[in-house]
């Protein structure tokens, strides 16, 4: 049984709280790792750790943070596939899965961190009379990243990046369910330079994330997780009067125009609502298909569900992992019975294997509605429920129909449909392809999935502080 410390600046450090936390193999449900949750006291050291490293931090040239950044973004890529090993034992994520995702996030946080040296860290404006201003930005001080469990690593690399090269210092908290790979994370931070105290890292479950989102030093808090932790967190910064970036849950939806291939386009919906087992905030959780092409497309959908090998995700073939412990399971298997209660038609999967781990087969449901919890709550797993419309536009309607608003995807051939996707209350808008864009792309979750802009400069000015400098004329000596 490995034992998980709290990196608090130089020093791996026991907790001095006592509630123990195990971390399970959802595959075998075997406990394999544990920790003791870091209590406030642990967080306070940790702030403090961050509040002390700060100031050499911040007066290092953005072109050494920058360094910095790159050499701890080399070592990750040489041991992305242990990381993804890690990942795949603390909540399932096949290998083959996890290395891309890891890969791509490390090349997200190069990328991110290079942005800096574009950045317009200072700037100065004349104003109409030949006025000058400067404008400065400077960094917050010590920041916090509070991270769920889907993607482990890429959530962590995902939220650093600007915070660092903008000057920042962070305390970061992993998701109880899926320490294990953060922490060799932050190890391979270590050895790759990274100055003490720059990263701390505290374990814990809530309760340690509220110690870490109420502490008075904290300046900013980046958030991913449930649309009701993350309130919590947004009142307690609000409270204090300091910055947070939410990324919560949602319910995507996926219109399909009719003039689309069928079979083309459920191939990439079934990858799009059951790949890492549908537990991704973006996964497409509502899919709205014209009439046109219905029976054809839920065909093919039901074809390219039996596709995803069900399994152990060490095993090469793996393609769906198991959901990461048995509450999130039982969430699954309570909205597929609530949609068969109430008229849905299982038309592929829909029940527990029988074997050991928290696993569950993609599924595909016809025959829903708007009633069932399918199509209203966050499922967070593989299941596809299909709503057969009479035209693209119904489709637009029910899937602005929701009171999240993270990502929706688009397939159609129509320049006037895809005038009118644009219109969706969502973050981001796919068309004709889910996922893509680098990280120029510029994004707000809308309604309960979050606030705060990220991607391209968004992240920096989450990160700084505009100081606006006006320089007026000295008064003349009068002697
Ligand atoms: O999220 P939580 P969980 C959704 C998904 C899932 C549900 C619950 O529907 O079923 O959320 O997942 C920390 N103050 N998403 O339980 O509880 C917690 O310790 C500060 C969507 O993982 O939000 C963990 O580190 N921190 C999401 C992190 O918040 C708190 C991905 C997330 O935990 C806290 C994951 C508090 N009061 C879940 N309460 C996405 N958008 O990708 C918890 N935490």
């Amino acid at each position: 049984m490995q034992t998980l410390r709290h990196l608090i600046g130089e020093r791996w450090e026991e907790s001095t709280g006592a509630d123990i936390v195990t971390v399970v193999d959802p595959a075998t449900e075997e406990a394999f790792a544990h920790f003791a949750a870091a209590s406030p006291a642990d967080v306070g050291r940790a702030v403090t750790a961050a509040a002390d490293a700060q100031p050499r931090w911040a007066a290092l040239t953005v072109t050494e943070r920058v360094g910095h950044i790159d050499a701890w973004a080399e070592t990750i890529t040489a041991h992305a596939a242990e990381l993804a090993e890690l990942e795949c034992r603390e909540m399932g994520k096949p290998v083959g899965v996890g290395r891309t995702f890891i890969d791509g996030a490390t090349a997200g946080l190069r990328a991110a961190a290079a942005q800096a040296l574009t950045y317009p860290f200072t700037e100065t404006m004349t104003g109409p009379g030949g006025e000058r201003t400067d404008i400065v930005r400077h960094p917050l001080g010590v920041t916090a990243v509070i991270t769920p469990w889907n993607f482990p690593v890429p959530m962590v690399l995902g939220a650093l990046g600007p915070l660092l090269a903008a000057g920042n210092t962070v305390v970061v908290k992993p998701s109880e369910r899926s320490p294990v790979s953060t922490v060799r994370l932050f190890e391979l931070a270590e050895s790759a330079g990274l100055p003490a105290g720059v990263l701390n890292l505290v374990l814990g479950e809530g309760r340690t994330g509220a110690a870490l989102t109420e502490h008075e030093d904290v300046q900013l808090v980046h958030f991913t997780g449930s649309v009701a932790a993350g309130r919590s967190v947004g009142g307690a910064t609000g409270r204090r009067l300091r910055r947070c970036v939410l990324e919560l849950g949602g319910k995507d939806p996926v219109v399909v125009d009719a003039g689309v291939d069928p079979v083309a386009t459920a191939q990439a919906v079934a990858f799009g609502a059951f790949i890492n087992t549908g537990q991704i905030c973006t996964s497409m959780e509502r899919i709205y298909v014209h009439e046109r092409i219905a029976d054809e497309f839920v065909e093919a959908l039901v074809a390219a569900a039996r596709t995803f090998t069900l399994g152990d995700g060490t095993e090469p073939a793996t393609v769906l992992g198991p959901l990461v412990d048995e509450r999130q399971r039982d969430t699954v298997r309570r909205h597929v019975e609530d949609a068969v209660h109430k008229g849905a038609t299982v038309r592929t999967g829909g029940a527990v294997p029988e074997r050991p781990g928290y696993f569950y087969p993609a599924t595909v449901l016809t025959d829903v509605d708007d009633t069932m919890l399918v199509m209203t709550e966050e499922t967070f797993g593989p299941v596809a429920p299909v709503v057969v419309v009479p035209s693209f536009e119904e489709g637009l309607a029910r899937a602005a129909d929701s009171r999240y608003g993270l990502a929706a995807t688009v397939y159609t051939h129509d320049p006037a449909h895809i005038t009118a996707a644009a219109h969706l209350p969502a973050g981001v808008v796919w068309v004709n392809q889910w996922q893509g864009g680098g990280p120029e792309r510029l994004y707000e979750p809308a309604r309960d999935s979050g606030m705060g802009a990220t991607g391209a400069h968004a992240a920096y000015d989450a990160a700084t502080r505009p100081t606006s400098i006006h320089h007026a004329p000295a008064p003349a000596a009068t002697r």
